[in-house]
């Protein structure tokens, strides 16, 4: 008997091409450097330009030293950041100081340049304790190992500025793969649901470790999950830091006026490997691709728009070379002062009040140590 193929009354391909059309890369400046897109342009002094230049090309310097010292043995963890900055960098240029960002491991730059002393950041990739003793002032904590937990917590502390009648926002970064877990659909659907000025960044970099994005969802973009949400989602080219900050600034303007909170996925690329800790990229991904995204490099494309405007030279370049190595070499050395943790350290800063059963480990270590 020949098998007939059923008709369907539903058209669920339709529904499909509909909301993937809907989801469009939002670019100010194309490869070249050039502005294709001058209604979007946002009203930035030219210092301010050259601030964010200058930031990502210090990021840029901070990433190269930061893997050097990890292979000499003087960092601990470390996750690569080049091919990111537009992306982290320009993110964290659309917030005021009051906001409060919440970092995925990669995102370490982002908290510095929101005020997190660089020791600090070293010390957190030692894995010791003063790292994570933010300082007063400073919105920002820890990176997140979890992936995605911290979407839940961005959620949270965007409700509780709502709550206080704060005009700021809770801002949090997970990559591609951070799409997939419960924590990310919690996070999106609870800030939709009660309006909180949350920004939820989705840097796609294609890979989560070595698991290709096409791979990892069914879905046609990463920003289109914010519709199930109720919340506008943006998909940003990530490597064109003009377009990254006016995305994010514009997600700011919304938040803060009580609209609720953003998804923008930010479509960019790790250079390097996952972390540290022994991944070869070169196992899954092709030179092609990595050639084909360099190409995109957002350094050399602000640098390129800047030059043309006459906001940019290799004196400037060279100067922020300069004074990133020496940040670099007095921060290494303040970790190198900070005493080795000891395990009564850890204890002791858990809890006010410390419970009987730390005690006794405390009391077991306490003695331990002093030999
Ligand atoms: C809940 C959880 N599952 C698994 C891991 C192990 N892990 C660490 S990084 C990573 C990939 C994450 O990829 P992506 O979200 O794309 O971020 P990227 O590293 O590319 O910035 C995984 C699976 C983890 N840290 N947490
Ligand atoms: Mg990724």
């Amino acid at each position: 008997m020949a098998s007939k193929t059923k008709q369907f009354q539903l058209d669920v391909e339709e529904q499909f091409r509909a909301v993937a059309g809907q989801f469009q890369t939002f670019q100010i400046l194309n490869e070249e450097g050039e502005l294709v897109n001058e209604a979007a342009m946002p009203d930035l002094r030219d210092e301010e330009l050259q601030e964010l230049m200058r930031r990502m090309v210090y990021t840029r310097i901070l990433d190269q030293r930061s893997i050097s010292l990890n292979r000499q043995g003087r960092l601990g963890f470390y996750a690569p950041t080049a091919g990111q900055e537009a992306s982290q960098i320009a993110s964290q240029f659309a917030l005021e100081k009051e906001d409060f960002i919440l970092p995925g491991y990669r995102d370490v730059p982002q908290i510095v340049w929101h005020g997190l002393p660089l020791s600090q950041a070293f010390l957190f990739s030692r894995g010791h304790f003063k790292g994570n003793q933010i300082p007063e002032g400073v919105n920002v904590i820890s990176p997140q190992i979890i992936i995605g937990a911290q979407y839940v917590q961005a959620a949270g502390v965007a409700l509780g500025m709502k709550k206080r009648g704060k005009k700021s926002v809770a801002i949090t970064y997970t990559g591609d793969g951070g799409t997939s877990q419960g924590d990310f659909y919690e996070g999106i659907n609870f800030a939709g649901a009660f309006k909180a000025p949350a920004i939820f960044i989705v840097q796609n970099n294609r890979f989560a470790i070595s698991t290709p994005v096409e791979v990892q969802t069914a879905a046609g973009t990463l920003a289109q999950k914010a519709v199930a949400a109720g919340i506008p989602g943006i998909q940003v080219d990530g490597m064109d830091a003009l377009a990254v900050y006016v995305a994010t600034k514009e997600a700011r303007e919304r938040a803060v006026n009580g609209e609720g909170p953003t998804l923008i996925e930010t479509l960019t690329y790790r250079y390097g490997p996952h972390t540290m800790a022994g991944d070869d990229p070169t196992r899954y991904r092709t030179e092609e691709l990595d050639n084909e995204w360099e190409l995109k490099d957002p350094l050399v494309r602000f640098r390129k728009f800047l030059e043309n405007k006459g906001l940019w030279s290799e004196e400037l370049e060279n100067e922020t070379i300069e004074q990133a190595k020496e940040d670099i070499k007095e921060a290494i050395k303040v970790a190198d002062a900070e005493p080795k943790q000891k395990v009564t350290d850890l204890i002791s800063i858990m809890h006010d009040e410390m419970p009987f059963n730390l005690k006794e480990q405390f009391e077991i270590y306490k003695e331990k140590e002093s030999k």
